[in-house]
């Protein structure tokens, strides 16, 4: 594998450079609704990315570079299940920003499973639909949770398939609910491409096979956690993932992330084991949230752990926030 020095293209000039998705401005207005109405409501909104982002290689996309992610953290930890306590249970309204056909908060329970959901049916003697009943139980709760979400209208779904897509949307989402200072949060988990094919470098069409083995030059996508904490939403709760493989890097490398761009809190976690560990890492601490084996095998989600010590940490900053701003006036007299 070879590595060419690509320059690393600024945010600003990628916005620039690329055209914005077709939906993006139906979605500021969905979002923009969403937020004017729970800003009314005291609720404060969070900000959910989940799912892998794709980098097509033509522009005319036939194929396209993809990564694992299968959206089960995000919708996870935007959920409203019945035993745990998750955003959508205190209070807050959540934007999913998902990859399109990823897992979804409730649907989760029912897509991407090894059962096919319509083994938990059946047709009853007149003909009517029934659910098995050693499904029925969870099915009803889970659904419970979903109408209220749905009825409340506290859920608003908004996806992504390509890494642009994403970063369009992101920017947008920061711009909308960066608005509510710091009763936003955003979270972070989605996989986000670290490399793509500008716009101006990409083919129209579909590469043709009878020209010998292909070789790609990729460039590096723009770090735009930056400008997300330090410009969008500057006064916001930003947590970010960090993926590794090697161990060895890991907290090294959250670390990093976190003096870089300046946010609250950087989750770390390896691929193998990320259903099981995952490292918090602040400004002044490092604990790792864990799950047994016993846990694991009992179905406990490690989102039940990392969502509710991330809400009393998002607590916390509200309440230092106010105390702040409820100081900063008799400061200015001080110094007049
Ligand atoms: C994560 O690290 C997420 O926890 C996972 C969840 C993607 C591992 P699944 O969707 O997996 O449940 O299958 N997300 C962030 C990954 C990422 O792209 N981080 C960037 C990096 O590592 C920084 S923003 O450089």
């Amino acid at each position: 594998m070879s590595r060419p020095h690509t320059p690393l293209i600024e945010p600003d000039e990628y916005f620039r450079t690329h055209a914005a998705p077709e939906e993006l401005a139906v979605n500021e207005k969905a979002m923009e609704l969403f937020v004017a109405k729970h800003r009314a409501a005291g609720r404060r909104i969070a900000v959910v990315t989940s799912g892998g982002t794709t980098v097509p290689l033509e522009n005319q996309t036939v194929r396209f570079i993809d990564n694992f992610s299968a959206g089960t953290r995000g919708a996870t930890s935007a959920e409203y299940p019945f035993y745990h306590t998750y955003f959508l249970e205190l209070g807050y309204a959540v934007i999913f920003l998902h990859r399109q056909f990823s897992l979804q908060p409730y649907s989760r329970h029912y897509t991407h499973s090894k059962n096919c959901f319509l083994d938990y049916m059946g047709l009853g003697p007149d003909g009517q639909l029934t659910v098995d009943s050693q499904y029925s139980q969870k099915m009803k709760e889970v659904l419970t949770k979903y109408h209220k979400a749905k009825q409340e209208e506290t859920l608003l779904m908004i996806s992504f398939v390509t890494v642009t897509d994403y970063l369009f949307h992101l920017r947008s989402a920061a711009f909308i609910v960066g608005s509510m200072g710091e009763k936003a949060l955003f979270y972070l988990a989605a996989a986000v491409s670290d490399f793509f094919i500008p716009a101006e470098k990409m083919v129209e069409h579909k590469i043709q096979s009878d020209g010998g083995g292909l070789t790609l030059t990729m460039e590096q996508v723009p770090k735009v956690l930056k400008p997300l904490v330090t410009k969008w939403a500057s006064q916001s709760f930003i947590i970010s993932f960090k993926l590794e493989t090697d161990p060895e890097i890991l907290t090294t490398k959250a670390r990093r992330a976190l003096n870089r761009y300046g946010h609250k809190v950087v989750i770390g976690n390896l691929l193998t084991t990320r259903k099981q560990i995952v490292w918090f890492i602040t400004n002044d601490t490092e604990e790792t949230v864990t799950l047994t084996n016993e846990q694991l095998a009992q179905g406990v989600e490690i989102e039940s752990k990392i969502v509710p010590n991330l809400i009393e940490r998002h607590t916390a900053f509200i309440e230092s926030s106010g105390r702040l701003l409820s100081v900063s006036p008799k400061q200015t007299n001080l110094g007049v």
